[in-house]
């Protein structure tokens, strides 16, 4: 057995993100080698899918080819281990989202011939996971040059600070193919992000098949922003999605948007309006034009059928509803609105969430606000009991710009370049939101300006790390000019894995970052 010393890297070199809760450096380091192998502590289905996925990001990685629960182990030993106590037993799935119970503690313990990864809880073992990657020595070479990959001897101990961290992709205003979609999956998982939230609909576009009301995707899903020739997931493709998810330990969140920003549904269903026009696709970037009828029961028989198919194909506890620049919608009309369709969510068993308007309904702690934009809202949320989702546009949309010369992205929020993103507290910047109603962090990721993978990287990344550590961190870990070296760091993980991120002037990036693919470097 290969065997050997602490060597050169410790864990303060590798740029882990998120900053784990405790790190202790160890004596021996960990090699991994042709030899080394996956042990599981049972061979339940979860845990075999966990160490082959252990297996193929580490083939990835260094091209090594690990076996898993060898019959005549040899090598050194990467096991996973389950261990349940009482107290954390608790509920295993993932739609509890209390961080007491949700399980994502972990613990990596670094010996010379053992590297143990144990959590109480899948959820956990699988974010442990993710550190562990993040302890691999980031190299852009593999097995042929370099047989021993050695990780630093020590324990971490770790836990989030947020049971709820995440991003939001808008694949209304552009069409994003399932396999664009698993790509930004992979990504997010990598920084222990939870929940995908997907904008399914707006004005220019219906995404997600709806049995029962099928012209929504065969007419409604035709095109997109630009004109272009749009897109929707079968219900089969979605629960592909979620599924996928679901491996990664990610929730997805559907929502559909409403009663503003749903032309696309209006065109297929013109009594949806109630104004007794037909309207026609809309490929603009404008909001606040659209409306459904308020005071037609028809409206509300559809949007039943919508949330309950919807729910139907989601494992998750939320359902979002949108609810945001209604602006076409009458005050009293989208008070009624709000309230009938928030109790259609509770019907088909799920939690509703809203964009920060929805308070100005008579919603109470049953329902999730999502600040966005305004303090007077997230006040009002807190004054109802309500629990608050932290999305603030200044600081937390991953479609503003970097800076006025950026190729994509919007900038009416204003500038939000890679420091401004991260240097926020979530625990005080809601004025009187206090720390017990803050269910967690979300990065919206709009789509007007942006049609592909390479696009949604340049937005999120560099940014996206950082609303990770946000969410998962502890406020007293985040120090700007440490995380700084640690973000630097993660152009070898994006090089390796071609990320078209964004290589900021204000980050001294470790190796010379790529050219990216499809756009000049600003
Ligand atoms: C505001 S954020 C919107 C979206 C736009 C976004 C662009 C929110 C609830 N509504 O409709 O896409 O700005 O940044």
């Amino acid at each position: 057995m290969i065997e050997i010393e602490q060597g050169a890297s410790d864990f303060s070199t590798l740029g882990l993100i998120p900053m784990p809760l405790t790190i202790e450096e160890g004596a021996h380091g960990f090699p991994i080698y042709k030899d080394t192998y996956i042990k599981t502590s049972d061979s339940t289905e979860l845990l075999l899918q966990m160490a082959q996925f252990t297996a193929e990001k580490i083939f990835q990685h260094s091209g090594l080819s690990l076996d898993i629960n060898p019959l005549n182990p040899s090598g050194t030993a990467i096991e996973l281990e389950l261990t349940p106590t009482e107290e954390n037993e608790g509920d295993t799935t993932e739609n509890n989202l209390d961080p007491n119970t949700t399980g994502e503690a972990y613990g990596i313990w670094v010996g010379k011939s053992v590297l143990k990864i144990t959590s109480a809880q899948p959820s956990g073992l699988f974010r442990g996971i993710q550190t562990f990657r993040q302890l691999i020595p980031n190299l852009a070479t593999t097995i042929d040059n370099k047989p021993v990959w050695e990780v630093p001897g020590g324990n971490i101990e770790d836990a989030p600070n947020y049971a709820f961290r995440g991003a939001m992709l808008d694949v209304a205003r552009h069409f994003f193919t399932v396999q664009e979609v698993k790509r930004y999956i992979d990504l997010l998982a990598y920084y222990k992000i939870n929940i995908l939230h997907l904008h399914l609909t707006d004005d220019q576009g219906w995404r997600i098949e709806i049995k029962k009301w099928p012209k929504l995707t065969e007419v409604g899903g035709k095109k997109e922003v630009g004109g272009g020739p749009g897109g929707f997931y079968t219900q089969a493709q979605y629960k592909d999605l979620v599924a996928y998810a679901s491996k990664h330990y990610m929730t997805i969140i559907p929502e559909v948007d409403m009663p503003g920003h749903t032309n696309a549904a209006s065109v297929a269903y013109p009594f949806l309006n109630g104004n007794g026009k037909t309207p026609e696709l809309y490929t603009g970037t404008e909001v606040g034009f659209s409306t459904w009828d308020a005071n037609n029961e028809k409206v509300y028989d559809f949007v039943e059928d919508v949330v309950n198919e919807i729910s139907a194909l989601s494992p998750g506890p939320y359902f979002h509803l949108g609810g945001d620049e209604s602006h076409v919608t009458k005050k009293p009309d989208y008070i009624t609105f709000v309230n009938r369709v928030s109790e259609i969510v509770k019907q088909a068993g799920k939690t509703p969430i809203g964009w920060d308007e929805i308070v100005t309904a008579d919603t109470d702690s049953s329902a999730i606000a999502q600040f966005w934009a305004s303090e007077k809202n997230a006040g009002i949320a807190v004054q109802k009991g309500m629990k608050v989702i932290l999305s603030p546009a200044k600081k937390a949309y991953l479609d503003m710009q970097y800076k006025e010369e950026s190729p994509y992205g919007l900038h009416w929020a204003g500038y939000v370049p890679v420091d401004t993103a991260y240097i926020w507290t979530p625990e005080t910047y809601a004025k009187g939101v206090p720390k017990e109603l803050i269910l967690g962090i979300e990065a919206p990721l709009w789509s007007e300006t942006i049609s592909n993978s390479d696009e949604i990287e340049y937005l999120a990344f560099p940014r996206l790390p950082g609303y990770a550590e946000l969410a998962w961190s502890s406020p007293e870990k985040r120090d700007w000019n440490e995380y700084k070296g640690r973000l630097a760091l993660q152009s070898l993980f994006f090089d390796r894995n071609k990320v078209n991120y964004y290589p900021s002037e204000k980050i001294d990036w470790v190796k010379p970052p790529i050219a990216p693919k499809t756009i000049g470097k600003d």
